[in-house]
C-alpha cells in the first residue's frame, strides 16, 4: 500500500519545523521497511542548486528543480519528502502538476511568523531583522500559504511526533 510512489511537499516559513517533521516521517517510514528519500532544500542549495540565490527567479529555479527530482525519485519507486520553503503558491502547484492526483500531498507546515522567529534556531531571523540578510522569507520576501493543502499541520501546538501521525495516516500507512 504505502510502497507506491507518493510525494509529500512540506511548505512553510524558515524554522516552521518542516525538516524535522519530515526526519521524523523519514524514520518511521524506514521502521516499516518502506523505501524514501528526504530532499531538503537547505541540503539541495548545497549541491544541485548551489548556484540558485534567494531571489524570486532563483527560488522558482530552486522549486522547478526539487519537483523534477522528485519526479524522477518517485518513477524509482520512492516515498518523496520534500522540505522546501516554496514560498510560492504557483510553484507549488507546478510541483504538483507532475504528479497525478492522489500521488502529491501539499503539506503546510504553518506556524505564525513570530513564532518562527522566535525560535529562530539559526540565528537567521536576527541577521534579516538587522539588514543582514536581505529578502527572507517574511521579512523581505513573501510566503503566500497554501489554500487547500491535503494537510494542515498546526506545528505551533502540536508535536513533531503528532505531526508525523498525521503525515503517515494522509499516505495510508498506520
Ligand atoms: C529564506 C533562507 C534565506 C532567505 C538562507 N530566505 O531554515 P533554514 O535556513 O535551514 O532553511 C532555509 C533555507 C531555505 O531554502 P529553500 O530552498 O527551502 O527556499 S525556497 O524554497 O524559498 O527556495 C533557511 C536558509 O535556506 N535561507 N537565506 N533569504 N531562507
Amino acid at each position: 500500500k504505502g510502497q507506491r510512489p507518493r510525494v509529500v511537499w512540506f511548505t512553510g516559513l524558515s524554522g516552521a519545523g518542516k525538516s524535522t517533521i519530515a526526519g521524523r516521517v523519514e524514520e518511521r517510514l524506514n521502521a516499516r521497511g518502506l523505501h524514501s528519500f528526504l530532499l531538503d532544500g537547505d541540503n539541495l542549495r548545497h549541491g544541485l542548486n548551489r548556484d540558485l540565490g534567494f531571489g524570486e527567479v532563483d527560488r522558482v529555479e530552486n522549486v522547478r528543480r526539487a519537483a523534477e527530482v522528485a519526479r524522477l525519485m518517485a518513477d524509482a519507486g520512492l516515498i518523496v519528502l520534500v522540505s522546501l520553503i516554496s514560498p510560492f503558491r504557483a510553484d507549488r502547484e507546478m510541483a504538483r502538476a507532475r504528479f497525478a492526483g492522489d500521488e502529491f500531498v501539499e503539506a503546510f507546515v504553518d506556524v505564525p511568523l513570530a513564532v518562527a522567529e522566535a525560535r529562530d534556531p539559526k540565528g537567521l531571523y536576527r541577521k534579516a531583522r538587522s539588514g543582514a540578510i536581505a529578502n527572507f522569507t517574511g521579512i523581505g520576501s513573501p510566503y503566500e500559504p497554501p489554500a487547500a493543502p491535503e494537510l494542515h499541520l498546526d506545528a505551533a501546538a502540536r508535536t513533531v511526533d503528532e505531526l508525523a501521525d498525521a503525515v503517515l495516516a494522509a499516505l495510508g500507512i498506520d
